[in-house]
């Protein structure tokens, strides 16, 4: 199996940690995804990671699916802990989040820094506030056996929002999710997948 994955994207950062948590070893492919990679291309249309190539040269794309695959196939240690609906419904609200996020960062792609202020950057914005004071009151709660999607989703929205918004003032406080992510920051698959920029080619 190979996994393209970049060092920025919190669905890739999902993925890793999904597929290490479950003791799964892709080849890592590094890739920055806005580079058209012909490898990425030929297994994904939309050039986007994840992206998980099997062995048989099925290519599995999106996240969220990707994790459903690898439930079915590896159910032995559930991402989903004793209350799926908690989880799943908890994991919606970091993933709304996530997609907020990572929709003002393309917008301020499309077109510049004004992109935040615009309607539809402060409706983005609205929904990480939203979220992120929901998901502080509500914690997902916690497994010591293997994290829940929704533990894994809160802790990669948490460390995303620091490390591409590092001195927001619109953020409302995030103490508890920091703590959540501090304590995960023990386990491999958390500690190693921590964002960071992309190498310089
Ligand atoms: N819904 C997708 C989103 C994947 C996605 O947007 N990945 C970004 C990196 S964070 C990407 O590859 N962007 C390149 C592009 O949009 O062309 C998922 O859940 O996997």
């Amino acid at each position: 199996m190979k996994l393209f994955y970049s060092t920025t994207s919190p669905y890739t950062r999902i993925v890793r940690i999904a597929l290490m948590e479950k003791g799964v070893e892709p080849i890592q492919h590094l890739t920055d995804p806005w580079k058209d990679d012909p490898g990425l291309l030929a297994a994904n249309p939309s050039a986007r990671v994840p992206t998980l190539l099997l062995d048989d040269g099925r290519a599995l794309t999106e996240s969220l699916l990707i994790i459903q695959w690898l439930e079915i196939t590896y159910p032995g240690r559930s991402l989903l802990g004793t209350d799926p609906a908690a989880a799943l419904s908890q994991a919606g609200i970091a993933f709304g989040a996530i997609d907020a996020a990572a929709a003002i960062i393309i917008g301020r792609r499309m077109t510049d820094a004004g992109f935040d202020q615009s309607p539809v950057g402060l409706r983005r914005r609205r929904s990480i506030i939203e979220a992120v004071k929901r998901l502080e009151t509500q914690l997902p709660s916690e497994h010591v056996e293997t994290p829940t999607i929704a533990t894994i989703a809160s802790v990669v929205l948490i460390d995303y929002l620091h490390f591409r918004f590092p001195r927001a003032e619109w953020l409302p406080s995030t103490a508890n999710l920091d703590r959540l992510s501090e304590r995960h920051r023990l386990r491999p698959s958390f500690e190693t997948t921590l964002p960071c920029d992309m190498p310089v080619a």
